[in-house]
Protein backbone atom coordinates (compact mmCIF):
# COMPACT_ATOMS: atom_id res chain seq x y z
CA UNK A 1 0.00 0.00 0.00
CA UNK A 2 2.47 2.70 1.05
CA UNK A 3 3.75 4.12 -2.07
CA UNK A 4 7.18 5.99 -3.14
CA UNK A 5 7.75 9.88 -2.16
CA UNK A 6 7.35 10.73 -6.02
CA UNK A 7 4.01 9.48 -6.76
CA UNK A 8 0.67 11.61 -4.58
CA UNK A 9 -0.34 10.72 -1.31
CA UNK A 10 -2.98 8.04 -1.03
CA UNK A 11 -6.71 9.48 0.08
CA UNK A 12 -7.82 8.02 3.32
CA UNK A 13 -11.54 8.84 3.48
CA UNK A 14 -13.20 9.39 7.07
CA UNK A 15 -16.24 7.00 7.34
CA UNK A 16 -17.53 8.08 10.79
CA UNK A 17 -20.65 5.19 11.52
CA UNK A 18 -21.00 7.19 15.07
CA UNK A 19 -23.76 9.55 16.56
CA UNK A 20 -20.96 12.04 18.02
CA UNK A 21 -17.50 12.44 16.13
CA UNK A 22 -17.02 16.31 16.13
CA UNK A 23 -17.41 16.94 12.10
CA UNK A 24 -20.12 14.19 10.64
CA UNK A 25 -21.12 12.79 13.79
CA UNK A 26 -24.62 11.19 13.46
CA UNK A 27 -24.56 11.71 9.06
CA UNK A 28 -24.30 8.16 8.92
CA UNK A 29 -25.02 6.42 12.05
CA UNK A 30 -26.94 3.41 10.59
CA UNK A 31 -25.30 0.78 8.75
CA UNK A 32 -27.58 1.41 5.13
CA UNK A 33 -26.25 5.01 5.12
CA UNK A 34 -22.64 4.60 5.91
CA UNK A 35 -22.51 2.25 3.09
CA UNK A 36 -23.82 4.33 0.58
CA UNK A 37 -21.45 7.16 1.68
CA UNK A 38 -18.31 4.55 1.90
CA UNK A 39 -19.35 3.38 -1.68
CA UNK A 40 -19.50 7.30 -2.82
CA UNK A 41 -16.14 8.43 -0.87
CA UNK A 42 -14.95 5.43 -3.28
CA UNK A 43 -16.33 6.49 -6.27
CA UNK A 44 -15.00 10.52 -5.54
CA UNK A 45 -11.66 8.74 -5.48
CA UNK A 46 -10.68 7.79 -2.42
CA UNK A 47 -7.62 5.12 -1.81
CA UNK A 48 -9.44 3.63 1.34
CA UNK A 49 -12.01 4.63 3.43
CA UNK A 50 -11.19 4.79 6.96
CA UNK A 51 -14.22 3.16 9.17
CA UNK A 52 -14.78 4.09 12.49
CA UNK A 53 -17.51 3.26 15.86
CA UNK A 54 -16.17 5.47 17.81
CA UNK A 55 -15.75 9.08 18.38
CA UNK A 56 -12.24 10.28 19.80
CA UNK A 57 -13.41 13.90 19.86
CA UNK A 58 -12.10 15.86 23.34
CA UNK A 59 -13.93 14.28 25.79
CA UNK A 60 -15.96 11.72 24.29
CA UNK A 61 -16.73 8.72 26.15
CA UNK A 62 -15.92 5.22 25.50
CA UNK A 63 -18.52 2.89 23.67
CA UNK A 64 -18.35 -0.86 24.06
CA UNK A 65 -16.72 -3.51 22.17
CA UNK A 66 -20.31 -4.85 20.75
CA UNK A 67 -21.69 -1.73 20.11
CA UNK A 68 -18.83 -0.58 18.20
CA UNK A 69 -18.32 -4.33 16.15
CA UNK A 70 -22.50 -3.59 15.66
CA UNK A 71 -21.84 -0.49 13.88
CA UNK A 72 -18.51 -1.18 11.52
CA UNK A 73 -18.64 -4.58 10.81
CA UNK A 74 -21.52 -4.92 8.73
CA UNK A 75 -20.29 -1.41 6.43
CA UNK A 76 -16.81 -3.35 6.40
CA UNK A 77 -18.36 -6.62 5.02
CA UNK A 78 -20.28 -4.81 2.22
CA UNK A 79 -17.58 -2.54 1.15
CA UNK A 80 -14.92 -4.90 0.90
CA UNK A 81 -17.39 -7.83 -0.43
CA UNK A 82 -17.18 -4.88 -3.52
CA UNK A 83 -13.60 -4.59 -3.72
CA UNK A 84 -13.37 -1.30 -1.63
CA UNK A 85 -10.21 -1.02 -0.05
CA UNK A 86 -11.06 -0.49 3.92
CA UNK A 87 -9.26 0.61 7.25
CA UNK A 88 -10.83 0.01 10.65
CA UNK A 89 -10.41 3.28 13.03
CA UNK A 90 -10.38 1.64 16.17
CA UNK A 91 -8.23 0.75 19.60
CA UNK A 92 -9.54 -1.78 20.17
CA UNK A 93 -7.80 -5.16 19.68
CA UNK A 94 -11.07 -7.38 19.39
CA UNK A 95 -12.59 -5.14 17.02
CA UNK A 96 -9.38 -4.54 14.69
CA UNK A 97 -9.54 -8.93 14.74
CA UNK A 98 -12.99 -8.45 13.90
CA UNK A 99 -12.72 -5.81 11.14
CA UNK A 100 -9.49 -8.26 9.82
CA UNK A 101 -11.74 -10.87 9.21
CA UNK A 102 -14.36 -8.92 7.42
CA UNK A 103 -11.72 -8.03 5.00
CA UNK A 104 -9.57 -4.84 6.12
CA UNK A 105 -6.48 -3.77 4.77
CA UNK A 106 -5.33 -1.44 7.25
CA UNK A 107 -5.72 -1.47 11.05
CA UNK A 108 -5.83 2.49 12.16
CA UNK A 109 -5.44 3.12 15.62
CA UNK A 110 -5.21 6.31 17.33
CA UNK A 111 -3.72 5.24 20.43
CA UNK A 112 -0.41 3.35 18.43
CA UNK A 113 -0.91 0.50 20.45
CA UNK A 114 -1.28 2.08 24.09
CA UNK A 115 -4.88 1.72 24.67
CA UNK A 116 -5.25 -1.88 24.17
CA UNK A 117 -2.34 -4.11 25.14
CA UNK A 118 -3.40 -6.64 23.05
CA UNK A 119 -3.62 -4.87 19.70
CA UNK A 120 0.36 -5.64 18.60
CA UNK A 121 -0.79 -9.47 18.90
CA UNK A 122 -3.56 -8.74 16.68
CA UNK A 123 -1.66 -6.60 14.23
CA UNK A 124 1.09 -9.06 14.03
CA UNK A 125 -1.07 -12.30 13.64
CA UNK A 126 -3.38 -10.46 11.00
CA UNK A 127 -0.07 -9.35 8.69
CA UNK A 128 -1.96 -6.33 7.83
CA UNK A 129 -0.74 -2.46 7.20
CA UNK A 130 -0.75 -0.60 10.97
CA UNK A 131 -1.14 2.76 11.26
CA UNK A 132 0.36 4.22 14.79
CA UNK A 133 -0.76 7.57 15.62
CA UNK A 134 1.11 9.32 18.59
CA UNK A 135 -1.40 9.58 21.37
CA UNK A 136 -0.80 10.41 24.74
CA UNK A 137 -4.61 9.19 26.70
CA UNK A 138 -8.12 9.08 25.96
CA UNK A 139 -10.48 11.79 24.91
CA UNK A 140 -11.21 13.14 28.55
CA UNK A 141 -7.69 13.58 29.54
CA UNK A 142 -5.97 14.24 26.43
CA UNK A 143 -6.01 17.96 26.58
CA UNK A 144 -4.68 18.12 30.21
CA UNK A 145 -1.29 15.92 28.36
CA UNK A 146 -0.58 18.82 25.76
CA UNK A 147 2.85 19.00 27.52
CA UNK A 148 6.18 18.82 25.77
CA UNK A 149 9.85 19.95 25.88
CA UNK A 150 9.30 20.26 21.69
CA UNK A 151 6.82 18.77 20.16
CA UNK A 152 8.72 17.53 17.41
CA UNK A 153 11.52 15.91 18.71
CA UNK A 154 8.39 14.22 21.64
CA UNK A 155 6.13 12.95 19.30
CA UNK A 156 9.23 11.35 17.14
CA UNK A 157 10.66 9.70 20.23
CA UNK A 158 7.49 8.32 21.55
CA UNK A 159 6.63 7.08 18.06
CA UNK A 160 9.92 5.63 17.36
CA UNK A 161 9.12 3.58 20.99
CA UNK A 162 6.37 2.67 19.62
CA UNK A 163 7.36 1.11 16.35
CA UNK A 164 10.32 -0.69 18.83
CA UNK A 165 7.84 -2.72 20.68
CA UNK A 166 6.05 -3.17 17.40
CA UNK A 167 8.96 -5.16 16.06
CA UNK A 168 8.72 -7.30 19.22
CA UNK A 169 5.93 -8.15 18.70
CA UNK A 170 6.94 -9.72 15.16
CA UNK A 171 5.05 -7.49 12.78
CA UNK A 172 6.69 -6.50 9.73
CA UNK A 173 8.26 -3.25 9.54
CA UNK A 174 7.38 -2.78 5.81
CA UNK A 175 3.78 -2.70 7.11
CA UNK A 176 3.94 0.53 9.74
CA UNK A 177 2.94 3.77 8.84
CA UNK A 178 3.22 6.35 11.43
CA UNK A 179 0.82 9.49 12.24
CA UNK A 180 1.42 12.88 14.38
CA UNK A 181 -2.06 12.46 16.28
CA UNK A 182 -2.68 16.17 15.18
CA UNK A 183 -5.16 17.63 17.96
CA UNK A 184 -4.47 14.55 20.20
CA UNK A 185 -3.41 16.18 23.57
CA UNK A 186 -1.70 18.91 20.89
CA UNK A 187 -2.48 22.65 21.11
CA UNK A 188 -2.82 24.49 17.68
CA UNK A 189 0.53 25.34 18.21
CA UNK A 190 1.57 21.86 18.73
CA UNK A 191 -0.06 20.99 15.41
CA UNK A 192 1.58 24.09 13.20
CA UNK A 193 4.45 22.90 14.71
CA UNK A 194 4.59 19.19 13.61
CA UNK A 195 3.45 20.07 10.11
CA UNK A 196 5.89 22.68 9.72
CA UNK A 197 8.29 19.54 10.72
CA UNK A 198 7.33 16.77 8.79
CA UNK A 199 10.36 15.53 7.38
CA UNK A 200 11.79 15.15 11.02
CA UNK A 201 9.13 12.10 11.42
CA UNK A 202 9.80 10.66 8.08
CA UNK A 203 13.49 10.60 9.00
CA UNK A 204 12.31 7.81 11.10
CA UNK A 205 12.25 5.90 8.28
CA UNK A 206 8.19 4.95 8.06
CA UNK A 207 5.52 6.31 5.42
CA UNK A 208 4.02 9.34 7.21
CA UNK A 209 -0.09 9.67 7.60
CA UNK A 210 -1.41 13.43 7.92
CA UNK A 211 -5.14 13.98 9.25
CA UNK A 212 -6.08 17.52 9.69
CA UNK A 213 -9.36 17.17 7.92
CA UNK A 214 -11.69 19.79 9.48
CA UNK A 215 -9.69 19.50 12.80
CA UNK A 216 -10.24 23.01 15.28
CA UNK A 217 -7.49 24.06 15.00
CA UNK A 218 -8.15 25.17 11.45
CA UNK A 219 -10.30 27.82 12.79
CA UNK A 220 -7.39 30.09 13.44
CA UNK A 221 -6.55 30.46 9.78
CA UNK A 222 -10.59 30.96 8.90
CA UNK A 223 -13.12 34.02 9.76
CA UNK A 224 -14.67 34.20 12.73
CA UNK A 225 -17.75 31.71 13.03
CA UNK A 226 -16.78 29.72 9.87
CA UNK A 227 -18.88 26.41 9.97
CA UNK A 228 -16.65 23.22 10.01
CA UNK A 229 -17.33 22.43 6.25
CA UNK A 230 -15.58 25.37 5.41
CA UNK A 231 -12.03 24.17 6.99
CA UNK A 232 -12.33 21.52 3.77
CA UNK A 233 -10.11 24.84 1.67
CA UNK A 234 -7.77 25.15 4.36
CA UNK A 235 -7.57 21.41 4.62
CA UNK A 236 -6.96 21.17 1.10
CA UNK A 237 -3.94 23.32 1.52
CA UNK A 238 -2.58 21.37 3.96
CA UNK A 239 -3.17 18.51 2.01
CA UNK A 240 -0.52 19.72 -1.03
CA UNK A 241 1.62 21.18 1.30
CA UNK A 242 2.00 17.90 2.76
CA UNK A 243 2.60 16.35 0.00
CA UNK A 244 5.34 18.15 -0.89
CA UNK A 245 6.50 17.47 2.65
CA UNK A 246 6.54 13.71 1.10
CA UNK A 247 3.86 12.13 3.17
CA UNK A 248 2.43 8.49 2.02
CA UNK A 249 -1.58 9.73 3.21
CA UNK A 250 -3.78 12.61 4.20
CA UNK A 251 -7.04 11.36 6.46
CA UNK A 252 -9.72 13.86 4.60
CA UNK A 253 -13.19 13.72 4.77
CA UNK A 254 -14.00 15.72 1.66
CA UNK A 255 -12.49 13.86 -1.10
CA UNK A 256 -12.93 16.24 -4.11
CA UNK A 257 -10.98 18.95 -2.81
CA UNK A 258 -8.55 16.55 -1.91
CA UNK A 259 -8.16 15.56 -5.32
CA UNK A 260 -7.63 19.27 -6.61
CA UNK A 261 -5.44 19.88 -3.90
CA UNK A 262 -3.13 16.53 -4.94
CA UNK A 263 -3.48 17.66 -8.66
CA UNK A 264 -1.96 21.14 -7.87
CA UNK A 265 0.84 19.24 -6.41
CA UNK A 266 1.14 16.35 -8.82
CA UNK A 267 1.30 19.11 -11.86
CA UNK A 268 3.88 21.42 -9.60
CA UNK A 269 5.91 18.56 -9.32
CA UNK A 270 5.83 17.33 -12.57
CA UNK A 271 7.09 20.93 -13.82
CA UNK A 272 10.00 20.88 -10.91
CA UNK A 273 10.97 17.49 -12.25
CA UNK A 274 10.04 17.47 -15.84
N1 LIG B 1 -8.14 11.77 13.76
C1 LIG B 1 -9.34 11.37 14.18
C2 LIG B 1 -9.71 10.01 14.12
N2 LIG B 1 -8.85 9.09 13.65
N3 LIG B 1 -6.76 8.53 12.72
C3 LIG B 1 -5.54 8.91 12.32
N4 LIG B 1 -4.67 7.99 11.86
N5 LIG B 1 -5.15 10.21 12.35
C4 LIG B 1 -5.94 11.21 12.82
O1 LIG B 1 -5.52 12.37 12.85
C5 LIG B 1 -7.25 10.84 13.28
C6 LIG B 1 -7.62 9.48 13.21
C7 LIG B 1 -10.32 12.38 14.69
O2 LIG B 1 -10.99 13.00 13.64
P1 LIG B 1 -12.47 12.59 13.10
O3 LIG B 1 -13.40 12.73 14.27
O4 LIG B 1 -12.74 13.55 12.02
O5 LIG B 1 -12.44 11.18 12.59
Amino acid sequence: MPSTVSAAPAIMAILNVTPDSFSDGGKWADTDSAIERGIELHDAGADVIDVGGESTRPGADRVHTAQEQARVIPVISELTARGISVSIDTMNAETARAAAAAGVSIINDVSGGLADPEMYRVVAEAGLYYIAMHWRGHSHDMQALATYDDVVIDVRSELKTRVAELLVWGVDPAKVILDPGLGFAKTAEHNWKLLGHLSELRSLGYPVLVGASRKRFLADVMPNGAPTVARDEPTAMITTLAAQAGVWGVRVHDVASTRVALAVWSSWHAGATG
